[in-house]
């Protein structure tokens, strides 16, 4: 099966790579003088052997790399494209490095776009993820028999926001999650489950974004809390 997705990926690839040389299947008229120099390129980047050795998971580029820059070397390359084509049909979870056009999604677009600038059509790099940032002014409050938990949205991304994840801690044990995913639009949450007697609470809460991104916890201040 390995072996099938990965002749598989390399045929999408292949037709992909002319898509990008001819500007057919995206944006397109650019100098033929241009594509011919690029052809070399492909030609000698397309002998990677996708199908006995592909690239080691998880295919996650370093923080701080560009977008697109999957290995993480610094320029685009077909084994960049690879790692997207391979996010785009499934084979590898989707984070948010390959969307390189930005648009929220992981398409044929994105792959296009890379091969082009490996091709030296577009100009690299094409820019940097927004940042995942944390919730701002997390706050807990007694209100009994709850404990009301609220925060600020994230500031600063153009990132969207998916949901919301809330855990608890009581009394200096492990952590459980409370709330796995609040709506994007929630900056609330009623903690209706405490524990009768006094307690010490805790809360984290971290934002999930789109394209598997999750910012850092944030964490609440200790509540001691009698029910
Ligand atoms: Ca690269
Ligand atoms: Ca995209």
């Amino acid at each position: 099966m390995r072996s099938l997705s990965g002749l598989v990926l390399i045929a999408i690839v292949s037709v992909l790579v002319s898509c990008a040389l001819l500007g057919g299947c995206h944006s397109g008229e650019h100098a033929v003088g241009a594509a011919s120099a690029g052809a070399t390129g492909i030609a000698t980047a397309g002998s990677v052997d996708v199908a006995d050795a592909p690239p080691p998971p998880p295919y996650f580029p370093p923080v701080g790399a560009a977008l697109g820059d999957m290995d993480g070397d610094g320029h685009p390359s077909v084994d960049d494209a690879i790692r997207v084509m391979r996010m785009l049909v499934g084979l590898d979870q989707q984070y948010i490095y390959a969307d390189v056009d930005g648009d929220g999604a992981i398409t044929v677009a994105d792959v296009i776009k890379l091969l082009r600038a490996v091709v030296g059509l577009e100009q690299w790099p094409f820019g940097y993820p927004e940042p995942a940032n944390q919730v701002s002014n997390l706050q807990v409050q007694a209100q009994s028999p709850n404990i009301l938990v609220t925060w600020g949205a994230p500031a600063d991304t153009e990132l969207t926001v998916v949901s919301y994840e809330v855990a608890r801690q009581v009394d200096g044990g492990g952590w459980s999650i409370v709330a796995a995913e609040l709506g994007p639009t929630t900056l609330q949450y009623r903690d209706t489950s405490t524990q009768s007697g006094t307690h010490d609470y805790q809360y984290r809460l971290r934002v999930k974004y789109i394209l598997s991104q999750a910012s850092l916890y944030t964490y609440s201040g200790s509540l001691r809390f009698t029910r």
